[in-house]
């Protein structure tokens, strides 16, 4: 009866094994993109000026804006045809202050704390890449930091829950 019972449960620890749900996280798709050659950079277009996005000349588009904490995944494409790209990770503790941006170099400063807590470096482009990272409840900005991109409106918002 003993080995029944322990049989079983063997059985029972299998089966729990195979329904139990991945504990894969969540995975975000992550556009970079551009308006192409043409296009005119402007530098009002960051976090602090609440811009209008959809007039931008370039940007980061996220399939998803808002998620639950724990284990995230963003998989990357540059599908821009001219430009590199990439996308660094900020904590975003107030949106009317935005980040620290310095008008001398066109670009945030990854080296305050917080300004950089992950990145996918420079993309050429059609190039992809994928970074995993595990974030806590927060707001967040996805930016790049190639120079002037981010005054162009280069970033989104992401809550995590
Ligand atoms: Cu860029």
């Amino acid at each position: 009866m003993k080995r029944l019972f322990a049989l079983l449960t063997a059985i029972g620890l299998a089966a729990m094994t195979l329904v139990a749900p991945a504990s894969a996280g969540t995975v975000i798709s992550v556009d970079l993109w551009d308006a192409g050659a043409d296009m005119t950079m402007v530098d009002n277009m960051r976090i602090k000026d609440h811009p209008d996005l959809s007039k931008a000349p370039m940007g980061i588009k996220i399939s998803q804006a808002t998620v639950p904490a724990g284990e995230i995944t963003f998989n990357a494409i540059n599908s821009s045809k001219d430009l590199e790209h990439e996308m660094v990770i900020a904590i975003l503790a107030d949106p009317d202050k935005g980040l620290p941006y310095k008008e001398s170099t066109g670009r945030v400063d990854e080296n305050k704390p917080g300004m950089n807590i992950g990145e996918i470096a420079e993309l050429e482009p059609g190039e992809s890449a994928s970074l995993t990272v595990t974030l806590k409840p927060g707001t967040y900005a996805l930016y790049c930091n190639v120079p002037g991109h981010y005054a162009s409106g280069m970033w989104t918002i992401l809550t995590v829950k």
